[in-house]
């Protein structure tokens, strides 16, 4: 797919104040104008004579690698990707369990959803430094919780580990709490499932399967 505009900031889908108090109104001021309009302005200026140069968004993702000529272009297109998923994936009408085939996956893969957010915020909490924990669907359309540092994901077959489709991420960058948490990573991780969006996550998920 070929692509003829410069890659654009998304709009909100809600206020910055509207996940308060779980993730306050300052930092996603900060966190989507500043943070994340920094990635899409980097990665314009990085595909700039490149190879990448008009690829869609998922297709730089899908072809990204561990290169050093590649590594601005995968820093900035993930964190374009990551953020653009992320703001979605919450909503302030978020919180309480998945539904539905979601809800009846993660029990079957994880036991329960008080032991799936355990193993969740694990992930969250162990990763070293800036990175993202993530839930996806693999290739056998099993979940499985993992996690990336700096702006990669799961999407990155060239790249990490083990590929997938996210379905959820978490942003653990400090960036993204330190304001409100300082230090307090795990409080952090505690807040972002009042504002999960379940639905979306549930779609994504339904779409996932294919
Ligand atoms: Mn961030």
């Amino acid at each position: 797919m070929r692509r003829s505009k410069p890659f654009d900031l998304p709009v909100l889908g809600y206020e910055t104040s509207a996940l308060e108090p779980h993730i306050d109104k300052l930092t996603m001021e900060i966190h989507h104008g500043k943070h994340h309009a920094a990635y899409v302005s980097n990665l314009n200026d990085g595909v700039k004579g490149t190879a990448y140069a008009d690829y869609e968004l998922e297709d730089i993702i899908a072809r990204i690698s561990t290169s050093d000529a590649d590594k601005k272009i995968r820093n900035n297109a993930g964190g374009h990707w990551n953020h653009s998923f992320f703001w979605q994936i919450m909503s302030p009408k978020g919180g309480g369990m998945p539904q539905g085939a979601l809800a009846t996956a993660i029990n079957g893969t994880f036991g329960s959803y008080d032991k799936f957010k355990e193993e969740f915020s694990n992930a969250a909490k162990g990763v070293f430094g800036s990175g993202w924990a993530w839930l996806c669907v693999g290739a056998d359309k099993k979940l499985f919780i993992s996690s990336t540092p700096n702006q990669d994901n799961p999407l990155m077959m060239q790249v990490v580990k083990q590929n997938g489709t996210p379905i959820l991420g978490l942003d653990v960058w400090e960036h993204a709490y330190y304001l409100k948490n300082q230090n307090r990573r795990p409080e952090y991780i505690n807040s972002f499932y009042n504002v999960v969006n379940w639905s979306e996550v549930g779609m994504r998920y339904q779409k996932a399967l294919g």
